[in-house]
Parts: C-alpha cells; structure tokens; sequence
C-alpha cells in the first residue's frame, strides 16, 4: 500500500487530533528511518497505522484481545495498552498488511519488549518524540534519537516506568522487560 492511500485510510478511522499526531510520528519516523537505516516506506506505514485503533471502544479492543489469543496478561492492565495489539490485528485484518515486522511495531508501540527489532525501536521512538509531545525529560531523548537509537530508547522506557510508578498504576511485565533488555547492552 502507498502511503497517501494510508493516510487516507487512517484519517477515516481516527480523524482529529489523532489523526495530526499520526502525521506528525510519521515524519519523524521517516527520519529516523533514514538515519539508521531502516526500509523508509515500510516505516512510514507502520508509522501511519500505529494508533489505528486508539479510539476503538475499550469493548471491542478486548474482543479483538480474546478472539485472537493475544498476550491475555493485557487484560489485567490498563485499557490504554490495547490499541497496539488490537490495531495491529486490525490492520492486518481489514487492511490485508501482511508484513510482520509492520505488525509487530504497531503490536509492541506503547509497552516495548525485550528484543525490538529497529522498526520496533523506530516507530518507539517517533511516538514518543514528535513534535507535537511535550513532557518533562523529553528534549533528552530527542537528543538522544539524533546519535544513539537504543539510548534513546533506555531513557524513553525508563522515564516512562518513572511516570507510570509516580502515579501509581500497574507496569506491564514487557515494558520492564525493554527497559531491562537496554540496560544490559
Ligand atoms: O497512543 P499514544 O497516546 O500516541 O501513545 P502510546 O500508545 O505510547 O500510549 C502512551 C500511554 O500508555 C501513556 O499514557 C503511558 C501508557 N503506558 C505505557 N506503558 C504502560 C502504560 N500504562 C500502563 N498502565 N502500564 C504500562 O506498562
Ligand atoms: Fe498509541
Ligand atoms: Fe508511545
Ligand atoms: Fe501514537
């Protein structure tokens, strides 16, 4: 698929501001991809479908949790970490995008895993980065990003599990796992 039939696509599904965010992680995931060396185009549409399905109501993106046997960990946790994998099976589904490393970045966007590939690390990244972000740390990691993708990513994790503790909400077992997985490189 090219991308401007993408961006087409996703401005139906999840049109407004989540549709702006969409357009500016692709962006910067397109540099990114430049930078380090990953296939641009692919990345542009993991990228473009990351939160395809971000405004699903909760009911349906646990149906899609159920029905495809995804991680059922996910359930016990926060609602919020279940537009990546669902969106993931989505695009596949609706969309016939077959490619797996495309699924596995939209799968894996919000929490990491230990062993990301680049697209993964990439698509992270973008998410956490664009333009239109702005939190407390944030200008570290877009330093970072420019020189050194996996630093970029050891201090977005951790900041994140930081965030997360601060408020006192459950940490999904794969974010530590990311966080762990970048400290021992
Ligand atoms: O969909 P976006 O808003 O663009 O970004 P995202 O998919 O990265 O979601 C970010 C949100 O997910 C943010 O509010 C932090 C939250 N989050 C990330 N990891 C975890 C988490 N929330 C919980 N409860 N547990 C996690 O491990
Ligand atoms: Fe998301
Ligand atoms: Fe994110
Ligand atoms: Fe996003």
């Amino acid at each position: 698929m090219k991308r401007e039939q993408a961006f087409t696509i996703v401005n139906e599904k999840i049109a407004g501001p989540r549709y702006e965010h969409t357009k500016r992680v692709a962006e910067t995931a397109e540099k990114l991809a430049v930078k380090y060396g990953e296939d641009v185009e692919k990345t542009v549409l993991a990228a473009i479908f990351h939160d395809y399905a971000k405004l699903l109501p909760i009911n349906e993106l646990k149906k899609i949790i159920a029905d495809y046997k995804l991680d059922s960990r996910l359930l016990d946790y926060h609602p919020e970490l279940w537009h990546g994998p669902a969106g993931a099976i989505l695009v596949r589904e609706e969309l016939g995008i077959e490619d797996e490393d495309i699924f596995n970045a939209i799968r894996y966007h919000t929490t990491g895993r230990a062993g990301m590939t680049l697209l993964e690390k990439i698509i992270y990244i973008a998410d956490y980065i664009e333009p239109g972000r702005q939190f407390d740390g944030l200008d570290e990691v877009r330093m970072l990003a420019e020189t050194d993708l996996d630093k970029a990513l050891k201090k977005s994790i951790g900041n994140t599990i930081k965030f997360l503790i601060d408020k006192s909400v459950a940490v999904f077992p794969d974010t530590f796992e990311a966080y762990n997985d970048m400290v021992k490189k």
